[in-house]
């Protein structure tokens, strides 16, 4: 199989090959074959009598486990704990933040502050806390212990669920009984339904599951404004995208990860700090750029380059001109520091929860955010002298791309059609059938699938059926590295109704030229960006997201992070499609209730397709669904 479709990928892909250097393509090739009980989901060793494998043919291999978990049990426990990491991570990421602005508010991390605050009141508005005689400072204590408080158990629904989500939804989230209760108490409540001996079945498991996956929905959104809280909403940005934005004459950092806290000072610091950088040699001082989600966030916000999307993370060290990599967490190949080796690349880790053996640590809290983001940066100084000029090999590939797309922004572009009603000009092109639809891009990399291959061939394809595109994450940087975060790729790829309204758009915003094919809305995180757009859309219809001619996509899932945002896409009422089969097949009745019971409970339901084509037909026929259930 093609390893990727990306020219940079392909050009480092060959040094690796010629130096020896193992990648996650060499690795993965190394385990083949993969373990089919797990491949299926159909392996488990969820207490120390296992592990336990079903027969997947269900012939004359074992039928139970050996406290008499049936495959459903077993598939859908498999699932259950899947999701709860996804949940996890997310959560994590808001927590964090919240605690950033709780210190901020008590005066203990001097270098935050409140970079939005429209968006600032915004949010207390419609949370409920009263800003009557009360300073910015009290009030973000107040909002930061709000949003701390949503991880424990409480006696009522998460405040960023039920204020977030149409009343419809809400209710039907009541009448099933999947309403979570706290961020954190959901995902230690399937820890322990999934254990041995507590729940065998498997419709309650799945249902427990999507109710983790709606708490995940809920603490992405809170991580989305309380980003934007500290450290501004995005607006639209031009950048570059590859490999090929990395400078010869400079001083390469990349921030990787996911959480913005420690880039966004990474970002101001580096600026401040360029005549150190000069003084070592390097005459453009720092050059940073991103990978992985971190990279996404100070994409939308700063238009720092995006150099690589997670696959191909270690080939930015292969170009020999990386001179330090900063991880935050998630993401990240533990392999990182093994290719360094190779090359003169400092790979530091900052946070107390993510060290990786090779590694550089330095550990990184808000109280001193600007002193360890310079130390950081000296670090990367240091490394820069060790460069070895013989080994620079950085692609010419190089995209320009535009990002920014927040719900904010989106609204403010639209608005330019209509200031009295910036949902109507959508509305009224989805109505007319200029846009059939909208698709979110979101998701992965897997090594699996040929990098970015699924991406850009749905994403054509989608595109010439008017469909309008957003993405976040992988997806995103899929876009971004091949050039379709520009007018031109809608110039080319569009369908004639979607090309005339991204060009009316374009217009209207002075860009002079189209909007780009994809609307870059942000880190994976900010899937609750679409989300809220669905929601507006819904609300001003007075119909619920169910009824929208909008799905999802996360044609090259690869994290536990991916199924658990499909999983709350679903329940949100969207068909979400899905390019890489989970290890679900061992239950043929996972199977139907994801794929089929799904959509008359919730409205969403999974579409697992791993052909572009049929999945792009799939989809369509989803949306055109939706549209005749509209009389559209
Ligand atoms: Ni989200 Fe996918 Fe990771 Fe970000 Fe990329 S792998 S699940 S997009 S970087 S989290
Ligand atoms: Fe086997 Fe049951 Fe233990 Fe799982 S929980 S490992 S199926 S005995």
């Amino acid at each position: 199989m093609e390893r990727s479709i990306s020219l940079d990928s392909i050009q480092m892909l060959k040094i690796t090959k010629e130096m020896g250097i193992d990648t996650v393509w060499d690795r993965y090739e190394k385990q083949q074959p993969q373990c089919g009980f797990g491949e299926t989901g159909l392996c488990c060793r969820h207490c120390l009598q296992g592990p336990c494998r079903i027969d997947p043919f269900g012939t004359t291999g074992p039928k139970l486990g050996i406290c008499g978990a049936s495959a459903d049990t077993i598939v859908a426990r498999g699932l259950a704990r899947n999701i709860a990491a996804g949940t996890s991570s997310h959560s994590a990421h808001a927590k964090h933040l919240a605690h950033t602005l709780l210190k901020w508010s008590r005066g203990e991390a001097p270098d935050y502050g409140i970079r939005d605050q429209q968006k600032f009141y915004r949010v207390l508005d419609r949370v409920g806390i009263s800003r009557e005689d009360k300073t910015d400072q009290q009030l973000a204590g107040e909002l930061a212990k709000l949003c701390l408080e949503e991880f424990s158990e409480r006696e009522e629904a998460p405040v960023w669920l039920k204020t977030t989500i149409t009343k419809a939804r809400m209710e039907k989230f009541e009448k099933l009984g999947i309403v979570p209760l706290g961020l954190d108490s959901v995902v230690a409540e399937i820890m322990h339904r999934t254990t041995n001996g507590v729940d065998a079945d498997p419709i309650n498991i799945l249902l427990a599951s999507i109710k983790c996956a709606i708490a995940d929905y809920s603490g992405m959104y809170m991580g989305t404004d309380l980003s934007d809280i500290l450290f501004g909403t995005p607006a639209p940005v031009m950048s570059t995208a590859n490999l090929g934005s990395l400078k010869v004459n400079a001083i390469n950092v990349a921030v990787h990860g996911h959480n913005p806290v420690l880039s966004e000072i990474m970002v101001a610091e580096a600026m401040k700090m360029a005549d150190e950088a000069k003084a070592a040699g390097a005459s453009e001082g720092f050059n940073l750029v991103g990978i992985c989600c971190t990279g996404h966030e100070v994409l939308m916000r700063h238009g720092i380059p995006y150099a690589t999307n997670s696959l191909s993370q270690e080939l930015a060290i292969v170009t020999g001109a990386l001179d330090a990599a900063v991880v935050d967490y998630q993401c990240i190949m533990p392999s990182l520091p093994e290719v360094a080796k190779r090359f003169h690349t400092a790979i530091i880790t900052t946070m107390p929860i993510t060290k990786i053996p090779g590694a550089t640590h330095i550990e990184f809290d808000e109280e001193h955010a600007g002193e360890k983001a310079r130390e950081v940066l000296r670090l990367a100084i240091e490394a820069y002298k060790k460069r070895d000029p013989a080994k620079v090999n950085i692609p010419e590939s190089r995209n320009n791309a535009m990002a920014g797309m927040s719900a904010e922004s989106i609204l403010s572009v639209l608005s330019l059609l209509d200031a009295n009603d910036p949902l109507k000009p959508l509305i009224d092109n989805i109505v007319n059938g200029n846009i059939l639809g909208v698709c979110l891009f979101a998701g992965c990399n897997d090594v699996k699938i040929t990098q970015d291959k699924f991406y850009v061939t749905l994403v054509k394809e989608l595109a010439a059926n008017n469909i309008l595109i957003l993405c976040t994450g992988c997806a995103a940087g899929s876009f971004a590295r091949h050039g379709l975060l520009t007018p031109e790729a809608t110039e080319k790829y569009a369908g004639p109704g979607l090309k005339a309204v991204l060009t009316a758009l374009g217009h209207a915003a002075g860009l002079n030229a189209p909007l780009p094919l994809a609307l870059h809305t942000g880190s994976c995180v900010d899937n609750s960006r679409a989300a809220s757009i669905a929601t507006a859309i819904a609300n001003k219809l007075g119909v619920d997201v169910s009824q929208l001619p909008v799905v999802a996509t996360a044609p090259e899932a690869a994290m536990e992070k991916a199924l658990s945002i499909g999983t709350w896409a679903v329940a949100m009422g969207l068909p979400t499609h899905v390019g890489v089969v989970p290890p679900v097949t061992g239950s043929p009745l996972v199977v139907q209730v994801l794929t089929q019971t799904a959509k008359d409970l919730l409205g969403g339901y999974f579409i697992v397709e791993p052909d572009p084509k049929l999945a792009a037909e799939k989809l369509v026929a989803a949306l055109k669904e939706r549209r005749q259930g509209l009389g559209i």
